[in-house]
């Protein structure tokens, strides 16, 4: 490098990672944080002393996983997982009362049938690609959480009050939910959802390999209610989505316009599509009976060439994936994946495709190439977008406004900066980045490989997530972040927006079956229990934990009774969570402070049985156990 060519540059590479470096990145992130500002110089910038509190939240997908995790940035420590679609050993999700009925209530009929003729009362997996927080007027209001289900075609949400999932609920007609995003403005409102893969309509088996008769399904879920508020047939796969600022428009990628089925015929034409949904025409549509009525859902015709004025096509170079609005609340950022350019539509130009027939493309306002690979857009609020190149494995910056210049014919580079990660990176996510207070201080890279970048842990590695630093001109990376699978995507909540409860409210709804039930039955949850209630073969057991005492030492049954154990905790001390392990019964929960909880079973098993508490709570929590026995049949 020349002299010349090192003194334009604010900070060569070199120097950040020479002496100089801790200065140079304190300076950097210095506007960032008065949490980091305030600290002795640290090589990263993000190793917050034992017991400082990070500033932000981050709310993580696990893909295949089928959990929801929680992470503090810029720290990257993990601080919880909330199972959604998975089942959890250690709280008991899948095996509680209350969480089989959040897991079974929502699926659908046919899809109970066909779980019982397997054994199931639900799916036991999931593939969770994409977590977002509800908006009210453009920003996290730290309401919900809502979450796709790719695998099964359900969307779920998390209480952001207890973090815990509430509601699951599988969407009829469409195919393997993945794009998903909140309504921003003016509020969520709508939860919207794309169904990525084709299928008739009616999928009862009478079509089957004859895919001109495939459609595919775009979903508009009531974040409220958590029922399907309508649905629109699309020409053309759906991949991801994501919405404006004005509470107009949903738009979504297709990588498959061409509706092929074999790889050759999916990236066959040089141009894919953007569908431009227009919100208010199709609840015009809905209002006058214009749809028809589909194992439950509204569902609407948004085919091309359909008539009317639901849906538009933008055509965007081969195989677009990811859709991103960026917080100057105009500018949308379609990345074309296998194709090197972000096109860039800018919202105010869409009344013009339905109302005057424009062109399509007449809302493109620019298209830069940036690189292999272009996969997500995330944003500051300083105009710039970073983009993840998966073939170059790098995150690009680049500028919007020189990018539109540029379009029109200027002669400017908007590339500002490029940076290496490691390795071939996804999904990115900046601080609060996809809402309108985007500020500018941290990406995260999702890299979809980590390969040589920790300790060999065998043939399957963890994934890498890397923390960039973006309040510079330069992108830093500065932590690297080993993840199991998948991280798909995140976002990066600023912790002024959530204020979740240490301790459960005694009324929470989360177990109101067994207050009615425990009513029912002349016992008061809120209050010391040790009542069994013998109802048939039912027997239902009602005790309370205290640190460190479960209310009852023991309690007998008979071999083949459903027994239901219900177990209150009434401690209401922060961070005093007990629990129920029965062993040998595969049976254990979580009973979070003031929080009630219950499973049931067939005592199939004469003789003695421990029950023990599982969560560690008090220095005799060895001791919090008691004995259950099971009087064998013939006796
Ligand atoms: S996707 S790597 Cu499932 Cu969000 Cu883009
Ligand atoms: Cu109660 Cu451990």
């Amino acid at each position: 490098m020349s002299e010349d060519l090192k003194n334009k540059l604010p900070v060569t590479r070199r120097g950040l990672l020479g002496a100089t470096a801790s200065g140079a990145v304190l300076a950097a992130t210095g506007a960032g944080s008065a949490l980091l500002g305030a600290k002795p110089a640290q090589a990263a910038g993000v190793n917050l002393e034992p017991g400082e509190l990070d500033e932000y939240y981050g709310f993580w997908s696990s893909g295949q996983t089928g959990e929801l995790r929680i992470l503090g940035v810029p720290s990257m420590r993990e601080l919880m997982r909330i199972p959604v679609f998975n089942r959890c050993s250690a709280t008991g999700w899948g095996q509680t009362n209350e969480s089989k009925k959040i897991l079974t209530e929502g699926l659908l009929p046919e899809t109970k049938e066909f779980l019982a003729a397997n054994g199931k009362e639900t799916y036991d997996n999931g593939d969770l690609h994409h977590p977002h927080m509800s908006f009210t007027d453009g920003t996290y209001d730290g309401r919900y959480l809502f979450m796709n289900d790719k695998a099964n075609t359900r969307v779920a949400r998390v209480r952001c009050d207890v973090m815990k999932c509430d509601k699951i609920i599988e969407i009829p007609n469409a195919k393997d939910i993945h794009g998903l995003r909140p309504q921003k403005f003016p509020r969520t409102g709508y939860v919207f959802a794309n169904g990525e893969h084709e299928a008739p309509l009616v999928n009862d088996g009478q079509i089957l390999d004859d895919p001109s008769q495939y459609v595919n399904i775009f979903s508009a879920v009531d974040g409220d209610t958590m029922e399907v508020a309508w649905q629109v047939i699309v020409s053309g796969n759906l991949d991801n989505t994501d919405c404006d600022y004005q509470g107009k428009y949903a738009y979504s990628t297709s990588y498959n316009s061409e509706m092929g089925m074999t790889l050759a015929e999916m990236t066959e034409n040089e141009l894919d599509h953007v569908v431009v949904f227009n919100i208010a025409a199709i609840e015009a549509a809905i209002e006058a009976g214009e749809y028809q009525e589909l194992n439950g859902a509204k569902v609407v015709d948004g085919r091309k060439g359909a008539p009317g004025k639901l849906t538009r096509y933008i055509p965007i170079p081969n195989s677009p994936h990811g859709i991103n609005t960026a917080p100057d609340k105009k500018h949308v950022c379609v990345n074309g994946k296998l194709s090197p350019t972000v096109s860039v539509i800018d919202v105010e130009k869409l009344d013009a495709l339905f109302d005057a027939d424009a062109d399509p493309r007449s809302a493109i306002v620019a298209e830069p190439q940036l690189g292999l690979g272009p996969l997500h857009t995330a944003f500051d609020n300083r105009g710039y977008a970073y983009t993840t190149l998966f073939l170059d494995s790098q995150v690009v910056k680049w500028d919007i406004a020189k990018a539109i210049e540029a379009y029109a014919g200027a002669d400017v580079d908007p590339i500002m900066d490029k940076v290496d990660v490691q390795y071939q990176p996804g999904h990115n996510s900046t601080s609060m980045g996809e809402t309108a207070e985007a500020d500018g201080k941290w990406l995260i890279s999702m890299n979809k490989f980590s390969k040589d970048r920790f300790l060999n842990v065998g043939p399957l590695k963890p994934e890498n997530e890397q923390l960039i630093d973006i309040s510079g001109d330069k992108m830093k990376v500065v932590h690297d972040g080993p993840t199991f699978a998948e991280p798909h995507d995140s976002i990066i909540v600023h912790r002024s927006k959530v204020n979740p409860a240490s301790i459960w409210d005694r009324n929470d709804p989360m177990w109101e079956d067994a207050r009615k039930q425990a009513e029912a039955d002349g016992v008061d949850l809120d209050d010391y229990q040790d009542t069994i209630i013998r109802d048939g073969d039912k027997v239902r057991v009602y005790m309370s934990s205290q640190a460190p005492n479960f209310s009852l030492e023991k309690f007998t049954v008979k071999q083949g009774d459903e027994v239901t154990v219900y177990v209150t905790n009434l401690d209401d001390i922060d961070d005093l969570t007990h629990g129920f392990c029965l062993s040998n019964f595969g049976i254990a929960m979580e009973v979070g402070p003031q929080a009630t909880a219950s499973v049931t079973f067939k005592a199939e098993r004469p003789g003695v049985h421990w029950y023990y508490c599982q969560w560690f709570c008090h220095a005799l929590h060895m001791e919090m156990r008691g004995r259950m026995l099971v009087e064998p049949r013939s006796a």
